[in-house]
């Protein structure tokens, strides 16, 4: 098979990337490890930023979002007393967050693939790259007992953290950056109202822990466990318990107990591999950083990711321009770089950490009390929150 661009996973990059492309005429198929309801099944993203609600609505796959999403004007921050209020609204000028979760985000891709004529190819195994640098490269992967393979002009690693396509550059290319945090969150997901109409991110002396939800009858919350934390030593009442304690008196006892449809423990870290272009190689997503979920970031990078990819590609398979995919790693890294810091800032501000002690924790607070005082730092939050511009 011959096509203009070879994309590695079939996420929310991978997928919104082949859209973006194919809508443009360009050549795209997208090769996908697992299996569409895999995909489907993994429980992760709940906010998107302008830059994610624009690119479907560019797509045209807007309507379902517009229909179910929860478009949010603030959160909350707590300090396990009381609830400090971030108008992200008011604060930037109208600019808003939309609750819908990447589950639905990645559904509607999925959905719309072939009416794209965007060919997604699922449980490809073994997908290996060659020759990523020259200007012939290409993918082959096996399917069907059979080896298959795709030429292309360019190879988009939309593949994840644990994907191929960041391995398959140089080492003496390749630099990554990295802080593996010393807590982990354990996520429940609950067919039931949500305490509060907002967000809620609360730093309890107990740990962290995250109201949030997926419509008005499903809500997601998390709390932060130690790294080892075993996933079987959480009962649905220990859980609902405990989340009733560090969310707070007031939200706490508004909390609807039910059963878990999903609970599950993900690790937290902070990464990021430079360059995330290597010669007819082009990273995107997961693939090139991870961001601690605390600010919301993960998803919504991915999208600036392809928002920049795919102008550039366009830019030299219709124009023949090259200065978009010369710059492409640079751009992108100038916004990542941002959501970083903001994530690991948030991350920093909002959780225990086992060597902070009590002066750690007073640093904390001190710093809660401060935002919740002034609205130059609640408008520093807020302008970070709902995603610095392209
Ligand atoms: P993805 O990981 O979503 O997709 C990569 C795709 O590549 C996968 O489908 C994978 O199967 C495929 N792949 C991997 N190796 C392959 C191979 N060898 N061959 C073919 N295909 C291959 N972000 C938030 O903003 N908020 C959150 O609450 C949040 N929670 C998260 C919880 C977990 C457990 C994880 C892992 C991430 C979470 N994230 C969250 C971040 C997450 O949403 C990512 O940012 C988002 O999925 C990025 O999308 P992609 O870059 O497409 O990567
Ligand atoms: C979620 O709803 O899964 C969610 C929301 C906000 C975050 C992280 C996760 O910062």
């Amino acid at each position: 098979m011959k096509t203009d661009v070879a994309i590695i996973g079939a996420g929310p990059a991978g997928l919104m990337l082949g859209h973006l492309l194919r809508q443009q005429g360009i050549g795209a198929v997208v090769v996908e490890r697992q299996s569409a309801d895999y995909v489907l099944g993994r429980i992760r993203a709940g906010v998107l930023e302008q830059v994610t609600v624009d690119i479907l609505n560019e797509l045209g796959l807007g309507n379902r979002m517009k229909q179910e999403g929860l478009p949010h004007e603030g959160f909350f921050l707590a300090d396990g007393e009381r609830l400090i209020h971030i108008d992200i609204a008011e604060l930037t000028g109208g600019s808003k967050v939309m609750v819908y979760g990447q589950t639905e985000v990645t559904r509607d891709l999925m959905d719309a693939a072939k009416d794209r004529d965007l060919e997604v190819v699922y449980e490809a195994k073994d997908v290996a790259l060659h020759e990523i640098d020259t200007e012939r490269p290409y993918l082959t992967y096996q399917k069907d007992g059979q080896e298959h393979r795709i030429d292309a002009r360019f190879i988009a690693g939309c593949d994840g953290f644990h994907g191929p396509s960041r391995k398959a550059i140089p080492d003496s290319v390749g630099k990554t950056f990295e802080r593996v945090y010393p807590f982990g969150w354990l996520g429940i997901l609950s067919d039931v109202p949500p305490c509060n109409d907002e967000l809620i991110y609360a730093n309890h002396s107990n740990g962290f822990a995250l109201a949030s939800m997926r419509s008005q009858t499903r809500s997601r919350y998390y709390i932060q466990v130690p790294l080892d934390e075993k996933i079987e030593n959480w009962s649905d009442d220990r859980l609902w318990d405990e989340l009733s304690i560090r969310l707070g008196p007031e939200a706490g006892s508004r909390i609807t107990r039910g059963p878990a449809l999903e609970k599950s423990i993900a690790p937290l870290r902070s990464f990021v591999f430079e360059p995330m272009r290597y010669k007819s190689l082009f990273l995107a997503g997961d693939a090139a950083h991870i961001v601690p979920p605390t600010g919301a970031k993960g998803l919504n990078l991915a999208s600036s990711d392809v928002a920049y990819l795919s102008r550039a590609f366009v830019s030299f398979f219709q124009d023949s321009k090259t200065d978009g995919i010369d710059t492409y790693s640079q751009t992108a890294l100038a916004r990542v770089w941002k959501s970083e810091r903001f994530s690991w800032s948030l991350t920093s501000l909002m959780h225990r950490f086992p060597d902070d002690g009590e002066f750690g924790r007073r640093m904390q607070v001190s710093e809660l009390d401060y935002i919740a005082s002034s609205r130059a730092a609640q408008t520093a939050i807020a302008e970070n929150y709902v995603g610095l511009p392209l």
